[in-house]
Protein backbone atom coordinates (compact mmCIF):
# COMPACT_ATOMS: atom_id res chain seq x y z
CA UNK A 1 0.00 0.00 0.00
CA UNK A 2 1.59 3.84 -1.10
CA UNK A 3 1.91 5.15 2.47
CA UNK A 4 -0.33 8.17 0.88
CA UNK A 5 -3.22 5.69 0.29
CA UNK A 6 -6.46 6.64 2.17
CA UNK A 7 -6.64 4.78 5.15
CA UNK A 8 -9.02 1.85 5.37
CA UNK A 9 -12.17 3.21 6.78
CA UNK A 10 -14.74 1.18 9.61
CA UNK A 11 -18.29 1.67 10.45
CA UNK A 12 -17.44 0.00 13.81
CA UNK A 13 -18.43 2.01 16.38
CA UNK A 14 -16.45 1.65 19.59
CA UNK A 15 -19.09 2.93 21.78
CA UNK A 16 -21.91 1.40 20.77
CA UNK A 17 -23.94 -1.19 23.25
CA UNK A 18 -23.28 -3.73 21.40
CA UNK A 19 -19.29 -3.08 21.09
CA UNK A 20 -18.75 -2.24 24.96
CA UNK A 21 -21.21 -5.49 26.05
CA UNK A 22 -18.20 -7.44 23.94
CA UNK A 23 -14.98 -4.97 22.63
CA UNK A 24 -13.28 -8.46 22.56
CA UNK A 25 -16.00 -9.95 19.58
CA UNK A 26 -14.80 -6.56 17.55
CA UNK A 27 -11.05 -6.48 18.21
CA UNK A 28 -10.16 -9.02 14.94
CA UNK A 29 -11.91 -6.67 12.49
CA UNK A 30 -10.20 -3.65 13.40
CA UNK A 31 -6.65 -5.75 13.59
CA UNK A 32 -7.26 -7.24 9.92
CA UNK A 33 -8.80 -3.91 8.67
CA UNK A 34 -5.51 -2.39 8.64
CA UNK A 35 -2.49 -0.77 10.59
CA UNK A 36 -4.93 2.43 11.04
CA UNK A 37 -8.50 2.71 10.63
CA UNK A 38 -10.79 5.91 10.02
CA UNK A 39 -13.83 5.74 12.61
CA UNK A 40 -16.65 6.87 10.24
CA UNK A 41 -18.65 7.75 13.34
CA UNK A 42 -16.42 9.85 15.06
CA UNK A 43 -13.72 11.05 12.76
CA UNK A 44 -11.06 9.78 14.53
CA UNK A 45 -8.36 6.54 13.69
CA UNK A 46 -8.07 3.81 15.75
CA UNK A 47 -4.56 1.43 15.98
CA UNK A 48 -5.40 -2.08 17.03
CA UNK A 49 -2.04 -3.98 16.31
CA UNK A 50 0.23 -4.32 19.09
CA UNK A 51 3.14 -2.76 16.60
CA UNK A 52 1.72 0.22 15.66
CA UNK A 53 -0.30 1.12 19.27
CA UNK A 54 3.08 0.66 20.59
CA UNK A 55 5.06 3.22 18.30
CA UNK A 56 2.54 5.45 19.30
CA UNK A 57 2.79 5.00 23.07
CA UNK A 58 6.77 5.70 21.86
CA UNK A 59 6.58 8.60 20.25
CA UNK A 60 4.96 10.91 22.27
CA UNK A 61 6.20 13.79 20.19
CA UNK A 62 3.79 13.11 17.54
CA UNK A 63 1.44 11.17 19.42
CA UNK A 64 0.66 14.29 21.73
CA UNK A 65 -1.10 13.69 25.12
CA UNK A 66 -2.08 17.45 26.13
CA UNK A 67 -5.18 17.38 23.55
CA UNK A 68 -6.64 14.96 25.79
CA UNK A 69 -6.26 11.56 25.79
CA UNK A 70 -10.10 10.58 25.44
CA UNK A 71 -11.93 11.16 22.46
CA UNK A 72 -12.41 14.93 22.91
CA UNK A 73 -9.90 17.09 21.78
CA UNK A 74 -8.67 19.80 24.29
CA UNK A 75 -7.60 22.10 21.48
CA UNK A 76 -11.38 22.54 20.30
CA UNK A 77 -12.98 21.32 23.09
CA UNK A 78 -13.22 22.49 26.54
CA UNK A 79 -12.37 19.91 29.16
CA UNK A 80 -15.06 18.92 31.81
CA UNK A 81 -12.64 19.87 34.19
CA UNK A 82 -8.86 21.62 34.97
CA UNK A 83 -6.40 19.04 32.90
CA UNK A 84 -4.45 16.36 34.63
CA UNK A 85 -0.83 17.53 34.75
CA UNK A 86 0.46 14.29 34.20
CA UNK A 87 -2.18 12.20 32.31
CA UNK A 88 -2.93 15.04 29.86
CA UNK A 89 0.35 17.11 29.67
CA UNK A 90 3.36 16.48 27.31
CA UNK A 91 7.27 17.44 28.32
CA UNK A 92 8.10 19.41 30.01
CA UNK A 93 5.29 19.84 32.00
CA UNK A 94 4.93 15.94 32.12
CA UNK A 95 8.60 15.36 33.29
CA UNK A 96 8.08 17.76 36.08
CA UNK A 97 4.61 16.58 37.67
CA UNK A 98 5.94 12.75 36.70
CA UNK A 99 9.14 12.80 38.61
CA UNK A 100 7.34 14.26 41.77
CA UNK A 101 4.30 11.87 41.44
CA UNK A 102 7.30 8.96 40.80
CA UNK A 103 9.31 9.77 43.84
CA UNK A 104 6.29 10.18 46.38
CA UNK A 105 5.04 6.51 44.82
CA UNK A 106 8.38 5.68 44.93
CA UNK A 107 10.14 1.91 46.33
CA UNK A 108 10.40 2.87 49.86
CA UNK A 109 7.46 3.76 50.18
CA UNK A 110 5.70 0.42 48.37
CA UNK A 111 7.70 -1.64 49.97
CA UNK A 112 6.59 0.32 53.38
CA UNK A 113 2.63 -0.66 52.25
CA UNK A 114 3.70 -4.13 51.25
CA UNK A 115 3.07 -5.63 55.30
CA UNK A 116 -0.21 -3.95 55.39
CA UNK A 117 -1.39 -5.20 52.40
CA UNK A 118 -0.89 -8.66 52.34
CA UNK A 119 -2.08 -9.16 55.85
CA UNK A 120 -5.46 -7.58 54.72
CA UNK A 121 -5.47 -9.11 51.95
CA UNK A 122 -4.94 -12.96 53.96
CA UNK A 123 -7.84 -11.41 56.31
CA UNK A 124 -9.98 -10.30 53.77
CA UNK A 125 -10.16 -13.61 51.74
CA UNK A 126 -10.04 -15.90 54.84
CA UNK A 127 -12.87 -14.15 56.27
CA UNK A 128 -14.77 -14.27 52.71
CA UNK A 129 -14.30 -18.00 52.58
CA UNK A 130 -15.72 -18.72 56.10
CA UNK A 131 -18.27 -17.03 54.52
CA UNK A 132 -18.41 -19.52 51.20
CA UNK A 133 -20.76 -17.79 48.80
CA UNK A 134 -19.63 -14.32 48.04
CA UNK A 135 -19.95 -11.62 45.72
CA UNK A 136 -16.14 -11.49 43.96
CA UNK A 137 -16.91 -8.00 42.56
CA UNK A 138 -18.66 -5.79 45.77
CA UNK A 139 -16.61 -8.45 48.64
CA UNK A 140 -13.09 -8.61 47.24
CA UNK A 141 -12.18 -6.41 44.21
CA UNK A 142 -13.94 -3.66 45.56
CA UNK A 143 -13.31 -4.55 49.26
CA UNK A 144 -9.73 -4.31 48.97
CA UNK A 145 -8.47 -1.69 47.06
CA UNK A 146 -11.05 0.46 49.25
CA UNK A 147 -9.64 -0.94 52.33
CA UNK A 148 -6.31 0.04 51.56
CA UNK A 149 -5.53 2.47 49.02
CA UNK A 150 -7.52 5.49 50.23
CA UNK A 151 -5.49 4.80 53.61
CA UNK A 152 -2.15 4.88 51.67
CA UNK A 153 -2.91 8.10 49.88
CA UNK A 154 -4.36 9.68 53.29
CA UNK A 155 -7.78 10.60 52.39
CA UNK A 156 -10.34 11.57 54.98
CA UNK A 157 -12.99 8.45 56.25
CA UNK A 158 -16.34 10.90 55.44
CA UNK A 159 -17.66 10.93 52.05
CA UNK A 160 -15.02 8.28 50.47
CA UNK A 161 -18.20 6.61 48.83
CA UNK A 162 -17.55 9.65 46.67
CA UNK A 163 -14.52 7.93 44.95
CA UNK A 164 -15.73 5.41 42.86
CA UNK A 165 -18.45 7.47 41.49
CA UNK A 166 -15.80 10.19 40.45
CA UNK A 167 -13.70 7.58 38.81
CA UNK A 168 -17.05 6.28 36.57
CA UNK A 169 -17.10 9.59 35.44
CA UNK A 170 -13.72 9.92 34.68
CA UNK A 171 -13.16 7.19 32.63
CA UNK A 172 -16.51 7.68 30.91
CA UNK A 173 -15.71 11.44 30.28
CA UNK A 174 -12.66 10.07 27.76
CA UNK A 175 -16.06 8.52 25.25
CA UNK A 176 -17.78 10.41 23.69
CA UNK A 177 -20.93 12.64 25.66
CA UNK A 178 -23.03 9.45 25.26
CA UNK A 179 -26.06 7.84 27.74
CA UNK A 180 -23.68 6.15 29.80
CA UNK A 181 -21.84 9.90 30.31
CA UNK A 182 -24.90 11.76 31.18
CA UNK A 183 -25.65 9.03 33.73
CA UNK A 184 -22.63 8.65 35.55
CA UNK A 185 -22.01 12.95 35.68
CA UNK A 186 -25.79 13.13 37.18
CA UNK A 187 -24.24 14.30 40.68
CA UNK A 188 -21.02 15.53 39.05
CA UNK A 189 -20.82 18.96 40.82
CA UNK A 190 -21.21 17.26 44.13
CA UNK A 191 -18.44 14.13 43.57
CA UNK A 192 -16.15 16.80 41.83
CA UNK A 193 -15.84 19.31 44.89
CA UNK A 194 -15.79 16.44 46.92
CA UNK A 195 -12.67 15.85 45.53
CA UNK A 196 -11.16 18.68 45.15
CA UNK A 197 -11.01 19.29 48.83
CA UNK A 198 -10.26 16.12 49.73
CA UNK A 199 -6.66 17.05 47.27
CA UNK A 200 -6.22 19.84 49.54
CA UNK A 201 -2.79 19.48 52.16
CA UNK A 202 -5.23 20.28 55.37
CA UNK A 203 -7.48 17.17 54.64
CA UNK A 204 -4.54 14.49 54.06
CA UNK A 205 -3.22 12.42 56.56
CA UNK A 206 0.53 13.66 57.34
CA UNK A 207 2.05 10.08 56.63
CA UNK A 208 0.66 9.38 53.08
CA UNK A 209 1.25 9.64 49.37
CA UNK A 210 -0.70 12.95 49.39
CA UNK A 211 1.57 13.74 51.98
CA UNK A 212 4.88 12.73 50.21
CA UNK A 213 3.63 14.68 47.56
CA UNK A 214 2.79 17.96 49.15
CA UNK A 215 6.47 17.92 50.41
CA UNK A 216 7.50 18.52 46.99
CA UNK A 217 5.94 21.48 46.71
CA UNK A 218 8.05 22.97 49.84
CA UNK A 219 10.83 22.24 48.40
CA UNK A 220 9.81 24.35 44.82
CA UNK A 221 9.38 21.25 42.66
CA UNK A 222 5.56 22.26 41.67
CA UNK A 223 3.07 24.88 43.40
CA UNK A 224 0.86 23.80 46.06
CA UNK A 225 -2.13 23.97 43.51
CA UNK A 226 -0.30 21.48 41.58
CA UNK A 227 0.29 19.09 44.09
CA UNK A 228 -3.26 19.13 44.52
CA UNK A 229 -4.08 18.06 41.30
CA UNK A 230 -1.60 15.31 41.19
CA UNK A 231 -3.14 13.81 43.86
CA UNK A 232 -6.43 14.30 42.09
CA UNK A 233 -4.59 11.50 39.43
CA UNK A 234 -4.08 9.36 42.01
CA UNK A 235 -7.61 9.56 43.52
CA UNK A 236 -8.94 9.24 39.90
CA UNK A 237 -6.96 6.45 38.28
CA UNK A 238 -6.13 4.69 41.79
CA UNK A 239 -9.12 2.44 42.45
CA UNK A 240 -11.63 1.63 39.56
CA UNK A 241 -8.50 0.30 37.73
CA UNK A 242 -7.23 -1.78 40.49
CA UNK A 243 -10.88 -3.15 41.13
CA UNK A 244 -11.10 -3.98 37.67
CA UNK A 245 -8.01 -5.92 37.48
CA UNK A 246 -8.58 -7.44 40.72
CA UNK A 247 -12.12 -8.49 39.40
CA UNK A 248 -10.30 -9.74 36.54
CA UNK A 249 -8.28 -11.68 38.40
CA UNK A 250 -11.09 -13.27 39.95
CA UNK A 251 -13.16 -13.71 36.62
CA UNK A 252 -9.67 -15.49 35.29
CA UNK A 253 -9.44 -17.34 37.77
CA UNK A 254 -12.69 -19.06 37.76
CA UNK A 255 -13.08 -19.51 34.16
CA UNK A 256 -9.77 -21.67 34.21
CA UNK A 257 -9.37 -24.26 36.74
CA UNK A 258 -5.97 -25.83 35.57
CA UNK A 259 -4.48 -22.66 35.61
CA UNK A 260 -5.56 -21.97 39.03
CA UNK A 261 -4.27 -25.26 40.08
CA UNK A 262 -1.29 -24.21 38.26
CA UNK A 263 -1.62 -21.53 40.64
CA UNK A 264 -1.94 -23.64 43.94
CA UNK A 265 0.78 -25.28 43.10
CA UNK A 266 3.56 -22.31 41.96
CA UNK A 267 2.32 -19.18 44.26
CA UNK A 268 5.44 -17.77 43.16
CA UNK A 269 3.37 -17.10 40.02
CA UNK A 270 1.30 -14.45 41.37
CA UNK A 271 3.13 -12.07 39.68
CA UNK A 272 2.95 -13.58 36.41
CA UNK A 273 -0.64 -14.42 36.66
CA UNK A 274 -1.81 -10.58 37.26
CA UNK A 275 0.91 -9.75 34.67
CA UNK A 276 -1.11 -12.10 32.34
CA UNK A 277 -4.45 -11.06 33.83
CA UNK A 278 -3.74 -7.58 32.43
CA UNK A 279 -2.96 -8.51 28.98
CA UNK A 280 -5.65 -10.60 29.04
CA UNK A 281 -8.52 -8.76 30.19
CA UNK A 282 -6.70 -4.89 29.92
CA UNK A 283 -9.06 -3.26 32.47
CA UNK A 284 -8.16 0.39 30.18
CA UNK A 285 -9.21 -0.36 27.17
CA UNK A 286 -8.60 2.87 25.23
CA UNK A 287 -6.60 5.56 25.41
CA UNK A 288 -6.42 8.67 22.75
CA UNK A 289 -3.20 10.98 21.66
CA UNK A 290 -3.83 13.39 18.97
CA UNK A 291 -1.36 14.26 15.98
CA UNK A 292 1.11 17.39 16.31
CA UNK A 293 2.09 16.77 12.35
CA UNK A 294 2.03 14.02 9.86
CA UNK A 295 3.05 10.82 10.88
CA UNK A 296 3.89 8.63 8.20
CA UNK A 297 3.66 4.64 9.86
CA UNK A 298 4.57 1.47 8.06
CA UNK A 299 2.74 1.26 4.67
CA UNK A 300 0.12 4.79 6.15
CA UNK A 301 -0.08 7.97 6.80
CA UNK A 302 -2.07 9.96 9.62
CA UNK A 303 -2.37 13.70 9.14
CA UNK A 304 -1.58 16.47 11.45
CA UNK A 305 -4.18 17.21 14.25
CA UNK A 306 -6.14 14.05 14.03
CA UNK A 307 -7.40 11.96 17.13
CA UNK A 308 -5.96 8.58 17.39
CA UNK A 309 -7.48 5.46 19.43
CA UNK A 310 -5.17 3.23 20.57
CA UNK A 311 -6.89 0.37 21.30
CA UNK A 312 -5.06 -1.40 24.43
CA UNK A 313 -7.25 -4.30 24.93
CA UNK A 314 -7.07 -5.27 21.40
CA UNK A 315 -3.31 -4.84 20.56
CA UNK A 316 -2.90 -6.84 23.99
CA UNK A 317 -4.60 -9.94 21.76
CA UNK A 318 -2.45 -9.28 18.45
CA UNK A 319 -1.56 -12.54 16.79
CA UNK A 320 0.81 -10.97 15.02
CA UNK A 321 2.56 -10.29 18.61
CA UNK A 322 1.38 -12.84 21.29
CA UNK A 323 1.20 -16.86 20.28
CA UNK A 324 -2.23 -17.76 21.02
CA UNK A 325 -3.26 -14.68 22.35
CA UNK A 326 -6.98 -16.02 23.47
CA UNK A 327 -5.10 -18.57 25.66
CA UNK A 328 -4.75 -17.38 29.36
CA UNK A 329 -1.47 -18.85 30.48
CA UNK A 330 -0.32 -17.38 33.54
CA UNK A 331 3.03 -18.94 32.91
CA UNK A 332 3.38 -17.21 29.51
CA UNK A 333 5.39 -14.28 29.70
CA UNK A 334 3.17 -11.46 29.05
CA UNK A 335 5.07 -8.01 30.39
CA UNK A 336 5.28 -5.86 27.34
CA UNK A 337 1.52 -5.91 27.55
CA UNK A 338 0.40 -2.29 26.74
CA UNK A 339 -2.61 -2.86 29.48
CA UNK A 340 -0.39 0.17 31.78
CA UNK A 341 0.11 1.56 28.50
CA UNK A 342 4.20 2.16 27.33
CA UNK A 343 6.75 4.71 27.44
CA UNK A 344 7.06 8.11 29.36
CA UNK A 345 3.26 8.01 30.18
CA UNK A 346 2.96 4.07 31.03
CA UNK A 347 0.89 3.82 34.63
CA UNK A 348 3.04 5.72 37.75
CA UNK A 349 1.31 3.35 40.15
CA UNK A 350 1.92 0.17 38.79
CA UNK A 351 4.09 -0.71 41.62
CA UNK A 352 1.42 0.19 43.83
CA UNK A 353 -1.15 -1.42 41.56
CA UNK A 354 0.96 -4.65 41.37
CA UNK A 355 1.37 -4.88 45.12
CA UNK A 356 -2.48 -5.08 45.66
CA UNK A 357 -3.09 -7.95 42.57
CA UNK A 358 -0.27 -9.96 43.79
CA UNK A 359 -1.63 -9.22 47.07
CA UNK A 360 -4.55 -10.87 46.49
CA UNK A 361 -3.81 -13.85 44.51
CA UNK A 362 -0.95 -15.33 46.83
CA UNK A 363 -3.50 -14.92 49.56
CA UNK A 364 -6.68 -16.68 47.73
CA UNK A 365 -3.13 -19.25 46.28
CA UNK A 366 -2.46 -20.08 49.79
CA UNK A 367 -5.99 -20.48 51.63
CA UNK A 368 -8.54 -20.89 48.96
CA UNK A 369 -9.04 -24.60 47.54
CA UNK A 370 -11.52 -24.18 45.02
CA UNK A 371 -12.91 -21.05 43.02
CA UNK A 372 -16.11 -21.57 41.16
CA UNK A 373 -18.64 -19.77 39.81
CA UNK A 374 -22.04 -19.66 41.58
CA UNK A 375 -24.15 -17.36 39.10
CA UNK A 376 -23.66 -15.43 35.96
CA UNK A 377 -20.99 -12.20 36.24
CA UNK A 378 -22.43 -9.27 35.26
CA UNK A 379 -20.86 -6.61 33.13
CA UNK A 380 -20.32 -3.25 34.36
CA UNK A 381 -20.33 -1.15 30.98
CA UNK A 382 -18.11 2.15 31.12
CA UNK A 383 -16.49 3.89 27.51
CA UNK A 384 -12.77 3.25 28.73
CA UNK A 385 -12.96 0.37 31.10
CA UNK A 386 -13.50 -3.06 30.57
CA UNK A 387 -14.90 -5.46 33.60
CA UNK A 388 -17.74 -6.88 36.10
CA UNK A 389 -20.32 -5.58 38.19
CA UNK A 390 -20.83 -8.83 39.87
CA UNK A 391 -19.25 -12.25 39.71
CA UNK A 392 -20.78 -14.86 42.05
CA UNK A 393 -18.91 -16.77 43.40
CA UNK A 394 -18.52 -20.29 45.72
CA UNK A 395 -14.70 -20.88 47.73
CA UNK A 396 -13.78 -23.52 49.51
C1 LIG B 1 -5.11 11.56 36.01
C2 LIG B 1 -5.26 10.18 35.48
C3 LIG B 1 -4.14 9.42 35.21
C4 LIG B 1 -4.27 8.14 34.67
C5 LIG B 1 -5.52 7.63 34.40
C6 LIG B 1 -6.60 8.39 34.68
C7 LIG B 1 -8.93 8.52 34.71
C8 LIG B 1 -6.48 9.68 35.21
O1 LIG B 1 -3.99 12.06 36.03
O2 LIG B 1 -6.12 12.17 36.43
O3 LIG B 1 -7.77 7.87 34.40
Amino acid sequence: MASNAPLPVSAIDPYSPEYLADPYSFHEALREAGPAVWLSTYDVVLMARYAEVRAALEDPATFCSSRGVGLSDFAKEEPWRPPSIILEADPPLHTRSRAVLSDALSKVSIASLAPAFEARAEQLVGDLLERGSIDGIKDLAEAFPLSVFPDAVGVVEEGRENLLPYGDMAFNAFGPRNALFEKSFENAQMVAEWIATQCERQHLSDDGIGAAIYAHADRGDVSPAEAGLLVRSLLTAGLDTTIFSIGATLFCLAHHPDQWEKLKTEPRLARSAFTEVLRFLSPAQNFYRTTTCLYRGDGFEIPADTKVLLCLGAANRDPRHWDAPDHFDISRRATGHVGFGYGIHACVGQQIARLEGEAVIKALASRVATIELAGEPVRRINNTLYGYDSIPLRLT
